[in-house]
């Protein structure tokens, strides 16, 4: 704290974001009382350091012993203080930030500043007096719209909202001690409480604004959106202090739910996943021109996700033909994002001035990073890469899209392995948030470290990945397949396991995804692995029989589904049952009664022992990595965390004794991975192996 002529200014520094953590609380509370104390000081500013305001209340806590002072504690004060205080916010006032900001007389915030109360992301509300001080301080309904969105808004709609008192013309803090200086000299006044409105006069509109939002809540199953309006409604209805201890009541019951618990855990795994030792000292290399190679749907997506993040991008097809329909598709995703908005028709212009095409590799001899999207094969694969190895500069990185095709081969098809690195993107490109780096043997670092970077231009999560059949997500999906086709096998429909998994939080049950992906693409890879597979493994062959039968999925109109010209969502056909009897029957299976519980805990425990056995190998670093693969690329419920977090929940013990019971029906698939026994003995969890 500083003291200049009457205005005290109290500045926050607590890097990378200014987390209220439990010393910054402590000592925040020192300076107010300092303040408060000090004869000489007639205003108070409150300013942060670095990059932002405070982003928040330290996420880290939440789940630990709670620490005095408590920031709702802090927020009072702040309220309670005979002298005026005023924030000065930049950056991020999000969450507890904000609501410490709510509790100040005045705030002020510079041009670039986003205000939000993203708690909902979290599982949690604002706990701080955010659901009672916002809505009195703009309206229910505006308050509602940013609680239950998470969604910050920019200072001028904060501004146009009542939220803040002024945008700053350049550094807020000084704008702040002027306006302090000014107050003091007599030559402006501070608004006070008395003059704001107060939106509780208008009940009707806030009760309105109440019933709409619980109307607008719909099926979703977390806690947290029905507790902010329940919030928000005490706001009108109980006096100030009431409502706050209604709040704080309901916050702890949101904290400690395990869905507070999952979404933290994916909040705190996006973080932790750029974070490898091998990266620590290395620099990425420089990328401005991307060569993409293949025009189908994934080389267009990625190309258009490349060309949207401000790379000049040259797309190689083998011809006229498909170079000319692989770049419509990219100009097609473009048009979509002007259609929505996202993009000006001038800039989709200038942006255009970066694409560019071409069917000789020789295009590419400038390319800081070549990206091969092409078929699936692995001779078609290495043909490309020895080719790009006599074309393409020294030190451009060549990376392949493969999911499933082993990487190191790929690389020895060059003279130069360390340059060469999968990045296997989802589909589309342009939209799918992950993206598994597959780092094989010989890749430099500096090339993983340029793979991260890229990704977080591209606005994509990068996960490590080390080379085996599937990387991460493709073999825990595999797995969760094999452990639903036993099912189907034993008595369940494909109809059930659905309704089962789209119950349990998944957008889309497997045999729906299935139909959508088509069919084919797993039954080839079935057929590449024929003769590598364990004979006395048990193999299901409902999906070959419905490929044989050209029940290939959507785009055949028919798959476990059966589609109406057109339609994107199938009905049940007894076909398909009949196919699936039959297998039972030449297999002499007497089907049983399944119940949904039971199919949601095979595919669990399918999915975290195959990502037991992942972390064994060492293909996946961490188990959060394994988790943020299967929530940002396969639609595992972000509010259950992830495979290894509800195993984490579920408890070892019990998973483990559950695959245990399993593997008395088939040994290969079931038998648990080692790392169960090995986590157990030693009282530890997969979380421990997170290690921040
Ligand atoms: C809350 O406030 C509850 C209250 O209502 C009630 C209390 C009673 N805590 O994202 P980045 C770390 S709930 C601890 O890469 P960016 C992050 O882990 C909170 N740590 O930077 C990372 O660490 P590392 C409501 C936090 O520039 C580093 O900071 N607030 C927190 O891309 C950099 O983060 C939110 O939900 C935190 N609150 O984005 C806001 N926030 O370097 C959450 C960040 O070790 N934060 N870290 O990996 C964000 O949305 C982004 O971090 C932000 C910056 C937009 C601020």
């Amino acid at each position: 704290m500083s003291t200049t002529d009457g205005v005290a200014t109290v500045v926050i520094d607590n890097p990378p974001v200014n987390a209220l953590g439990a010393d910054l609380r402590r000592d925040l509370m020192t300076a107010l009382r300092d303040a408060e104390a000090d004869a000489s000081v007639q205003v108070i500013v409150l300013a942060a350091a670095g990059r932002t305001w405070p982003a928040g209340a330290d996420i880290r806590e939440f789940g630990q012993p709670p620490r005095d002072p408590w920031l709702p504690e802090v927020c009072s004060a702040v309220a309670a203080c005979p002298k005026p205080v005023i924030v000065a916010m930049h950056g991020n006032a999000l969450g507890g930030g904000l609501e410490l900001a709510l509790a100040a007389h005045v705030r002020l915030a510079d041009p670039g500043t986003r205000l939000g109360l993203p708690e909902v992301t979290l599982g949690i509300l604002p706990g701080a007096g955010g659901t009672q001080r916002l809505p009195r301080l703009i309206g229910a309904r505006a308050a509602l719209g940013m609680m239950t969105s998470g969604l910050p808004i920019p200072a001028e709609r904060a501004l146009e909202l009542g939220l803040i008192d002024a945008v700053t013309e350049g550094e807020a803090r000084l704008a702040a001690q002027r306006l302090a200086a000014a107050h003091i000299a007599g030559e402006a006044s501070l608004p006070s409480a008395a003059e704001r409105p107060d939106h509780r006069m208008d009940a009707s509109d806030w009760l309105a604004a109440v019933t709409e939002a619980r109307k607008g809540l719909g099926v979703s199953r977390l806690p947290a959106p029905p507790r902010i309006i329940d919030c928000v409604e005490a706001a009108l209805l109980l006096p100030e202090e009431e409502g706050f201890a209604y709040e704080r009541t309901a916050f702890e019951e949101l904290v400690s739910t395990p869905e507070a618990a999952a979404l933290r855990h994916a909040f705190l795994a996006e973080r932790r996943a750029a974070r490898h030792p091998e990266l620590a000292a290395t620099k990425p290399r420089e990328i401005a021109e991307i060569g993409v190679i293949g025009g189908g749907l994934m080389g267009s997506g990625i190309a258009t996700a490349c060309l949207a993040a401000g790379y000049r991008v040259t797309m190689i097809e083998r011809d006229d033909q498909a170079l000319t329909a692989g770049l419509a598709r990219v100009a097609t995703n473009r048009d979509r994002a002007v259609a929505k908005g996202q993009l000006s028709v001038a800039d989709r212009e200038t942006e255009w001035s970066r694409m560019s095409g071409a069917t000789a590799m020789s295009a590419l001899a400038g390319a800081d990073l070549v990206i091969e999207a092409a078929f699936e094969d692995e001779g078609v694969k290495t043909a490309i890469f020895a080719e790009l190895d006599g074309v393409v500069k020294p030190g451009a990185v060549l990376a392949t899209n493969t999911s499933y095709l082993d990487v190191n081969r790929i690389a020895a098809a060059t003279s130069r392995p360390g340059d060469v690195i999968g990045l296997h993107f989802f589909s589309p490109a342009q939209v799918m948030k992950l993206l598994e780096v597959v780092v094989a043997e010989r890749t430099s670092p500096d090339v993983t470290a340029t793979a991260f970077a890229l990704a977080k231009r591209l606005g994509k999560v990068a996960v490590r990945a080390g080379v085996c059949d599937g990387f991460i997500g493709n073999r825990v999906l595999t797995a969760y397949r094999t452990a639903t086709d036993f099912l189907l096998e034993d008595g369940a429909s494909p109809y059930q396991i659905d309704r089962a998994m789209v119950g349990w939080g998944f957008p889309l049950g497997p045999y729906q995804v299935l139909d959508m992906a088509g069919l084919d693409i797993s039954w080839a890879r079935r057929t590449r692995l024929a003769e590598h597979r364990d004979p006395s493994e048990r193999y299901v062959a409902i999906g070959d029989r419905l490929c044989k039968l050209g029940r290939l999925g959507q785009k055949a109109g028919r798959g476990y589904y059966l589609y109406a010209e057109g339609a994107r969502t199938g009905t049940e056909d007894p076909e398909v049952l009949e196919v699936i009897a039959a297998e039972r029957t030449a297999k002499g299976i007497e089907p049983r009664r399944i119940t949904e519980a039971e199919i949601q805990r095979r595919a669990l425990a399918a999915m975290a022992n195959e990502g037991a056995r992942i972390l064994e190998e060492k293909i996946a670093a961490r188990p959060s990595d394994i988790d943020l693969v299967m929530l940002t690329g396969y639609g595992f419920p972000r509010w259950r965390g992830g495979p290894m977090q509800m195993a984490d929940q579920v408890g070892l013990l019990e998973l483990r004794d559950t695959l245990r019971d399993y593997a008395r029906e088939e040994e290969t698939f079931w038998r648990p991975a080692a790392l169960w026994d090995e986590l157990i003995k030693n009282g530890r969890k997969f979380a421990d192996l997170n290690a921040d």
